[in-house]
């Protein structure tokens, strides 16, 4: 039919599982180019989302389309992240259990912009009293704060979170949100001395210099200009024109006031952030006995206003672990802070929605151990999702005894071990490093690296390169294959990093000074106790493995960001970097494990609940167990036997003898993909 184009070859599919049964990953992306060269950024797979950073605003955030998607049945409007966000919180409320988002992608990919939309969409939707606005607008405000002091300009993107975040949003039983509670996840605070080409600070001291009235700026005893700090102007694009620190100052300053801060605080919180700046530009001079002197006392006379006294015998690496430290704490400070200003002590019985937004895998031309930080992380997410969708799905077919073709998938579980695993793995054996006596260097690590891991698939160094005509390896760098592609770490500063050590004269000082944000940072318990605090590797290996005990107990949805170029350009659909997303995501397998399986299962009980008024025998109460009731319900709406599956009834035929307990938790009801779509028309 030449010349007639359908809305389908226009548009594509909104749910890829809607595509021909043997789906290429061609015609995935033939799908994915046509709808976002359509606009149409958001697609389906099942109940997951795929989403392509538009790179413009779209007009598809608005009220009206809040108001659109509001307990509307998943599949019957186009996909969006508010029907994310809706289904899980009809469900929360439905069955009175915890869930979470996991947003994932790499660097750019508009992870932060989507969890933004989600909290953005419960704030405008769900019910709401008078007494409880407060809570959510600090739940909303949160946000801008966190965001400009721990987000900054990366080559990859200019608002890169340089955290990560964990958000839980608690409702009360009728669901209103009545308060939260955030988890950080390591800091960057390395940035805060050095920067490479292309990046900036964190937003916030631009904010600070731009935006703040004149005498507050001479009381900090700062300039306008970011060019006069050396913290500021390392790579000359203080100046960035996609960031409006002057605005941003302001909605961050109007911000502060609703989450509770005093004016005592603030004065204090940017005591703290001038005297970074201050630090940055103490200048060292090397005195007849090659001792460091500081030759221009200016600044100290400015720092000394928060910490007194400073000794004569600061060296660089002194001055900036001090920076470091300070911001870092401080950033720790505020997140303790907004916490305390979202408990809400009223309601004990809540459920919770909660948010993960992370820093996304990235790759610049220099990987430091920030990087390898940041992509570990990036690992153990994936593997959390493969876990929970690829592996538990088939693996929950077959103790259910549903016939089952298994499908292949990457488990990358073999690049978290080689990370992780104890004694053995990559952090492992840098701390070993860090704590050895005698002299152990950035190099000595890399040696211990090629002896214990040189012959693992996934690592490779100079030494022990593989085949011919791969990209050259430093002598200091070490390169690990992750899911999301090849990455080359420089070594260089591993160990100082990892140590996060802080002279201990300098912790007595921040002690002992008068800014009483830092004396919460910093207690005087700290200096008395002599044991090794554990390293940062080891510290935020422990941290992520708490965030997955967290997120294992909630039920889960995905959003799976996609970057559709790297040039932050809108309409541009690069090919080559798109269709290298969707195979590291794995989004061709979930495709198929959805496509062969089953696109709604819901606990007997559920499902019972949910749709027993189309059945006068179900109506208004069944009296049997559960797995009956639902036989006879689908029996009922006349589905065929190959439209449905039915799990094991092993614990159903226990049950009938004995009282109603948890277990009947287990019973499953499968229902054949497309079922839910059709199974909507019958809801009166
Ligand atoms: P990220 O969170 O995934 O990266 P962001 O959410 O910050 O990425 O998105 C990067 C930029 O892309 C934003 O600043 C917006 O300009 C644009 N963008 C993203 N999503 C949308 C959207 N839905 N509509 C319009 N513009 C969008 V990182 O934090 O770097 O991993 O560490
Ligand atoms: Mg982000």
């Amino acid at each position: 039919m030449e010349g007639t184009l359908t809305a389908r070859d226009k548009v594509g599919v909104q749910d890829f599982v809607l595509l021909d049964a043997h789906t290429s990953e061609s015609a995935f992306m033939d799908n994915l180019r046509k709808r976002f060269s359509e606009n149409l950024i958001y697609t389906y797979i099942g109940t997951l989302l795929v989403s392509v950073n538009p790179y413009q605003e779209l007009g598809i955030y608005t009220m009206r389309q809040m108001e659109l998607y509001q307990g509307v049945n998943f599949f019957e409007l186009p996909p969006h992240v508010y029907a994310i966000a809706d289904n899980a919180y009809r469900m929360m409320c439905s069955e009175l259990n915890n869930h979470f988002i996991l947003i994932s992608g790499e660097s750019g990919a508009g992870k932060t912009e989507a969890s933004k939309k989600i909290l953005q969409y419960f704030a405008v939707t769900c019910p709401m009293t008078e007494s409880l606005q407060i809570a959510r607008d600090r739940l909303l405000l949160s946000n801008p704060v966190l965001e400009a002091f721990g987000n900054a300009r990366t080559p990859r993107n200019d608002n890169s979170s340089r955290f990560g975040k964990y958000m839980d949003i608690q409702f009360d039983f009728q669901g209103v949100p009545v308060g939260g509670h955030i988890i950080s996840y390591l800091i960057e605070k390395s940035r805060v001395v050095h920067q490479n080409q292309g990046e900036r600070n964190f937003h916030i001291f631009y904010q600070l210099l731009a935006g703040s009235e004149a005498d507050h700026l001479a009381y900090l005893g700062l300039e306008r200009d970011p060019q006069l700090y050396k913290y500021l102007s390392q790579d000359h694009c203080a100046k960035e024109s996609s960031v409006n620190d002057k605005n941003d100052w302001k909605t961050v300053s109007d911000a502060f006031s609703v989450i509770d801060f005093t004016e005592a605080d603030l004065q204090n919180l940017f005591g703290i952030i001038a005297s970074v700046l201050h630090l940055g530009n103490i200048r060292f001079q090397e005195d007849d006995q090659g001792c460091a002197t500081i030759p221009d006392t200016h600044e100290i006379k400015w720092i000394a206003k928060v910490v007194c006294p400073l000794t004569l015998e600061l060296s660089v690496y002194a001055r900036d672990a001090m920076a470091k430290a300070v911001y870092g704490r401080t950033f720790t400070w505020l997140v303790n802070k907004i916490n305390s200003s979202l408990v809400n002590k009223d309601f004990t019985q809540k459920t919770v929605i909660g948010l993960l937004d992370i820093y996304g895998f990235e790759v610049f031309d220099k990987n430091g151990f920030e990087q390898f930080c940041i992509n570990y992380c990036n690992e153990k997410l994936q593997q959390l999702l493969i876990e929970r969708t690829l592996k538990a799905e088939q693996a929950e077919y077959e103790t259910e005894g549903i016939e089952w073709e298994p499908i292949q998938y990457f488990n990358n579980k073999i690049i978290c071990d080689l990370v992780e695993e104890r004694h053995k793995g990559i952090i492992s054996i840098l701390d070993e490093e860090c704590i050895r006596p005698g002299p152990a260097t950035d190099l000595s690590f890399l040696e211990k690296l090629e002896e214990k891991v040189g012959k693992h698939a996934h690592f490779q160094t100079r030494k022990l390169a593989g085949p011919k005509g791969q990209k050259r390896i430093g002598w200091m760098e070490f390169r690990l294959f992750h899911y999301a592609g090849e990455v080359t770490y420089c070594t260089k500063g591993f160990l100082e990093k990892n140590n996060d050590l802080l002279y201990r004269h300098l912790k007595e000082a921040l002690c002992g000074c008068q800014n009483s944000i830092l004396r919460e940072c910093f207690l005087a318990a700290e200096l008395e106790n002599h044991r090794r605090p554990p390293t940062v590797g080891t510290q935020f290996k422990n941290s992520l493995s708490s965030l997955l005990e967290i997120l294992i107990s909630k039920e889960p949805s995905y959003i799976r960001c996609i970057k559709p170029n790297d040039r932050k350009e809108p309409s541009e659909f690069d090919d080559f970097l798109v269709r290298h997303q969707i195979k590291y995501l794995g989004l061709m397998e979930h495709l198929r494990v959805r496509r062969a399986g089953f696109a709604y299962q819901r606990k007997y009980e559920h499902f019972l609940q949910r749709y027993k008024s189309l059945c006068p025998d179900t109506w208004p109460h069944w009296p049997g167990p559960p797995g009956e009731g639902v036989e006879r319900l689908i029996k009922y709406i006349g589905y065929k036997p190959e439209e449905y599956k039915l799990g094991k009834f092993i614990n159903g035929f226990i049950n009938r003898h004995q009282p109603l307990s948890p277990n009947n938790e287990e019973f499953l009801v499968f229902v054949r993909k497309n079922y839910i779509l059709n199974l909507r028309y019958h809801i009166p």
